[in-house]
């Protein structure tokens, strides 16, 4: 197994949304051991500490409902420099923070990509796809925009351009259940993968991703996985502001990990949405983490896909 030197980014953006509590998300993964767990599978962990927003600068959207736009943009800038670094020492693991955080990180990751003249690659595991623009936004909270973002859509100037825009035939969504009209309107005619519950219910989990995992390693690409809390379903994950039923089971969620241990391919992880306020006694921050040891290598036998015999 290869042995990685993790690490461990704290990202305690709570701009995204109205709802506060995602500051408090990376003491809650410290808390639930993460950095012991990755250890204890034979990796190295550090832990960088949590990033400080950069200065605010004054910011001006002509969608009247969008709010916390300098603070978000602010967070961005300062995560991005430090996803940068921390790509081209090891495996980062950014502890969330909202959804928001992914505007940084994802920028960071994607101008180590094109130092490394390497394609970037996008799993995101989420209830939502979170395609809007600053100008679509009906929300106004800026946690639904990421993916609009690091795909190269219009209405970003407050933000620092894209290295690389992300191709949408690099990007894949699982775990689909909650997309607004814009958004299916936008997903029309794209190239982005997009699947849904219905495909999960007719498919399973495991062959979507792993035809995507094909074009991944086809390309020799990066591939920075992002962890939505609400791809769970909110019967084993509570802690998170926008519960949607009908999510990922825990066999389909550790089954994605697991998949993704074994391509080798992930290079860059987050871990967003986690409320710890909401929580039942850490249970959903001890899940984040489990999920996190699936994707390092935990596994019940130290051997590949299991046959039957
Ligand atoms: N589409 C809705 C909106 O724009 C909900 C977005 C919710 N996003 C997250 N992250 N919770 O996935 O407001
Ligand atoms: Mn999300
Ligand atoms: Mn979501
Ligand atoms: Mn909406």
């Amino acid at each position: 197994m290869d042995r990685r030197n993790c690490i461990l980014v704290g990202v305690p953006v709570d701009s995204g949304k109205k709802r506060k509590g995602c500051l408090m998300g990376p003491d809650a993964y410290r808390t639930a051991r993460l950095a012991e767990t990755v250890t204890e599978l034979g990796h190295s962990a550090v832990d960088w500490g949590n990033v400080a927003p950069a200065e605010e600068s004054d910011t001006a959207c002509a969608n009247g409902l969008v709010h916390s736009l300098s603070e978000t943009v602010a967070w961005a800038k300062a995560v991005s420099a430090v996803a940068q670094r921390a790509a081209a020492d090891g495996f980062p693991i950014f502890l969330g923070g909202d959804h928001a955080l992914s505007m940084g990180t994802v920028h960071g990751i994607a101008a180590h990509a094109l130092e490394q003249d390497r394609p970037l690659f996008i799993l995101w595991l989420d209830a939502h796809t979170d395609l809007h623009t600053p100008m679509t936004t009906d929300s106004g909270n800026l946690h639904g925009t990421p993916m609009g973002y690091i795909s190269g859509l219009n209405g970003f100037d407050a933000f620092p351009p894209m290295p690389k825009a992300v191709p949408a035939g690099n990007i894949c969504m699982i775990g689909l259940r909650s997309v607004d009209a814009v958004e299916k309107q936008m997903l029309k005619g794209s190239e982005m993968s997009a699947i849904d519950m219905r495909v999960i219910d007719e498919h399973g989990i495991a062959k979507p991703l792993s035809a995507f995992l094909d074009k991944v390693a086809a390309a020799n690409g990066m591939l920075h996985v992002s962890l939505d809390v609400d791809f769970l379903d909110p019967t084993i994950a509570p802690a998170v502001g926008t519960t949607v039923p009908g999510g990922a089971t825990f066999r389909e969620a550790h089954h994605v990990m697991e998949i993704l241990h074994e391509s080798e391919l992930v290079t860059s992880l987050d871990l967003a949405e986690l409320n710890p306020f909401l929580d039942e006694r850490g249970r959903t921050a001890s899940l984040m983490v489990d999920l996190t040891a699936s994707l390092l290598g935990r596994r019940v036998f130290d051997r590949q896909t299991p046959s039957f015999f």
